[in-house]
């Protein structure tokens, strides 16, 4: 499934015409024969355009830059040095392209954007194959490094080995190529990607985000009123209103100027300085979405991403971690993490309940609910988790006041990982959010993260 250009498309179709249905499995060839299937209508349904586009490049981001790490960070190299309050972070990563113009899609090298563009799936449904085309623009801070890049979908229990990114056993993608990967999705839940070349190094720099699969559940509203589900569950214990990705993810600034200044860091050194929710760190984590629906890009004339209201610096995050509810609603925080180090997730003053881990529903093999109320969540690297919660009554906007919501902290419970390292975990805090619940009047949500106001 490797993409063509349309000058290569027309070369291989002509190809098969002549060549006949030879060029195809022996299993084919009957029917063929039968007529029941023609080699250009095999051709056409290959090429049909991929769901989404996604490049692998460099990039830069902004973390605070205050106190600043050795002479690690912030970068000295970082395009708008010496303003250091702006970008200031050399990053590996991906970016949503699909839809560009040739000249858009080339412009997109070096704004790769953390963490990974969010995107889901819905089930396989016997024709709904998802394919996600990668390309790669190569690396502009590093055109010494010439390396290829993959899509790994991690925990993906179906996988066609030839689709998998991990490189040595499939294919992986140089600069400048392209490859498209095609999933059948047979297992809902959370999940999380990331480029498997390189993996250390390119999973550190960047190159991960969540993905995950909707059930086929979904659209039920008589299980649970909003039709939407984390799993098939059969009676709406997974039914939720709102739903947000909750991604986790480190820096370790020393390793990060080690590949902005062609310098190899030591990886059995790992210390990771910050503690990214979302590909931000506390308060960051509370501004406001960029374009997240990958399906409904929005973008500015040259094809780059759209910086949130106000904040110029947090172009290259889009995603906030905010959570908005009103009371009584179910909400679905979906966790992954793909830092190297475990996290201790906990929201103060709302119980959470555990209904899905690693994308499975938490249930026994003779259908017992083994789901779980608690208030804090241990998340491994590579682990997932699916948690809902009810939002609680209103209490006048107690936990902030005069802005009209009550707020909950939601927090990593380990002091290293919420300060960053640092003396000061608000003004350099790491993975803290907040829970803001209104008593009314937010719209429903249109995709993930989404705030409704
Ligand atoms: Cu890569």
């Amino acid at each position: 499934m490797i993409s063509k250009s349309p000058h290569k498309s027309l070369s291989r179709r002509r190809f098969l015409k002549n060549a006949g249905g030879t060029l195809f499995g022996a299993s084919l060839l009957p029917r063929f024969v039968a007529g029941v299937l023609q080699p250009a209508e095999i051709v056409r349904a290959q090429d049909r355009p991929p769901d989404l586009y996604f490049a692998g490049t460099d990039g830069w981001i902004h973390l605070p830059p205050s106190p600043p790490i050795g002479f690690y960070f912030p970068d000295d190299l970082s395009p708008d040095y010496p303003n250091v309050d702006a970008l200031n972070t050399y990053i590996f990563g991906f970016r949503n392209i699909t839809g560009l113009t040739e000249t858009q899609k080339a412009d997109q090298k070096m704004k790769a954007q953390h963490n990974a563009p969010l995107f889901w799936v819905d089930q396989y449904n016997g024709s709904n194959e998802f394919r996600l085309q990668l390309t790669n623009l190569g690396l502009a801070q590093r055109p010494d490094l010439t390396d290829s890049h993959t899509l790994h979908w991690h925990g993906f229990r179906n996988v066609i080995p030839f689709f998998d990114g991990e490189p040595t056993g499939s294919i992986s993608v140089p600069i400048g190529r392209d490859f498209t990967y095609v999933f059948r999705p047979r297992d809902p839940g959370t999940y999380m990607y990331h480029c498997h070349v390189e993996d250390v190094e390119h999973v550190h720099m960047g190159m991960t985000g969540l993905v995950f699969v909707r059930p086929l559940q979904n659209g039920n509203t008589s299980l649970y009123p909003s039709g939407k589900y984390a799993y098939n569950d059969g009676n709406g214990s997974t039914g939720y209103d709102r739903e947000f990705a909750m991604f986790l993810s480190e820096v370790w600034a020393e390793a990060h100027w080690c590949d902005s200044h062609i310098q190899l860091p030591d990886w059995s050194d790992y210390r990771a300085d910050f503690s990214l929710l979302n590909g931000r760190v506390y308060p960051d984590t509370l501004a406001a979405n960029g374009s997240v629906d990958p399906f409904n890009p929005v973008r500015d004339a040259n094809g780059d991403l759209i910086a949130p209201a106000g904040r110029p610096e947090l172009q290259y995050q889009p995603l906030s971690s905010l959570v908005t509810c009103q009371p009584d609603e179910r909400v679905l925080l979906r966790f992954a993490n793909l830092g190297f180090k475990e996290a201790s997730m906990t929201l103060a003053g709302i119980k959470m309940r555990v209904i899905g881990r690693d994308a499975t529903i938490m249930r026994g093999r003779d259908g017992t609910d083994t789901s779980y109320e608690t208030n804090t969540i241990l998340i491994g690297p590579g682990e997932s988790f699916d948690v809902l919660f009810t939002a609680p009554a209103f209490s006048g906007g107690s936990g902030s006041s005069g802005q009209g919501y009550d707020s909950y902290v939601l927090y990593n419970r380990r002091l290293t990982q919420v300060s960053n390292l640092s003396n000061d975990a608000i003004s350099n805090g790491g993975q803290r959010t907040e829970v803001h619940v209104y008593p009314g009047g937010l719209a429903a949500q249109q995709y993930p993260n989404e705030w409704g106001i």
